[in-house]
């Protein structure tokens, strides 16, 4: 296996702590500069990272890398869930996760136009500001998180892809400028048990320019 990723990809360090934490062989190749060259478009023709080339092609998005690294054969024992759901059928957990990487899309959205230096240059036809909504869109799906996380994480008792996706996007805004996400207990209590691990010690985003 071949993980393409930038050393301050939110959604590739997902990935690259997960591939740490089941003890699995993975060759990581690192791209410098961003965004990626215009030929890593043959790659993933999204763009983005992560992507995974495995013997049975290249994965991606971010999901669907997660769920066939959660489906290869395990050397047990490990401190990660067994899937991503606590049972079959429990589509809560798929929720979470689902909702877990749509809000990295969001946060990346307005880091990007923010760094970008992008303000309005028109009319405004559809009445808000994109920026805000996905500011709104943030703090209430935070907040969501907040009331469905238990103390000791998102699926009791073990550590999940869904703390490590949590973990991942906010100590990316933390060593980007932040965002203000802190005041919920059961979310900063993830944070920072994630932020313990050698996984995530081995995978720290590159420091800000
Ligand atoms: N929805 C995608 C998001 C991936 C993503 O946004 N990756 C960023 C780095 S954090 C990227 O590669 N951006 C390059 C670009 O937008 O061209 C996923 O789940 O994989």
């Amino acid at each position: 296996m071949k993980l393409h990723y930038t050393p301050g990809s939110p959604f590739a360090r997902i990935i690259r702590v997960l591939v740490r934490e089941l003890a699995l062989d993975c060759k990581e190749v690192a791209i410098r500069g961003f965004p990626p060259a215009n030929d890593y478009f043959a790659i993933n023709p999204l763009g983005q990272v992560p992507a995974l080339e495995t013997a049975e092609g290249v994965k991606f998005p971010t999901r669907i890398i997660i769920d066939f690294l959660m489906a290869l054969p395990r050397r047990e024992p490990l401190p990660v869930a067994r899937a991503v759901r606590r049972w079959e059928g429990y589509w809560q957990d798929d929720q979470l996760l689902a909702v877990l990487l749509a809000m990295g899309d969001a946060l990346a959205a307005i880091k990007y136009q923010n760094w970008a230096g992008l303000r309005p240059g028109g009319k405004n036809l559809l009445g808000f500001d994109p920026a805000d909504r996905h500011a709104e869109r943030l703090g209430r799906t935070l907040d969501w998180l907040e009331g469905n996380a238990a103390p000791d994480g998102f699926l009791p008792g073990v550590l999940s892809v869904q703390d490590i996706a949590l973990a991942s996007f906010v100590l990316w805004t933390e060593a980007r400028g932040g965002f203000p996400w802190r005041g919920r207990p059961r979310l900063e209590a993830i944070v920072a048990g994630c932020a313990e691990r050698p996984s995530f010690a081995a995978t720290e985003p590159q420091p800000w320019p």
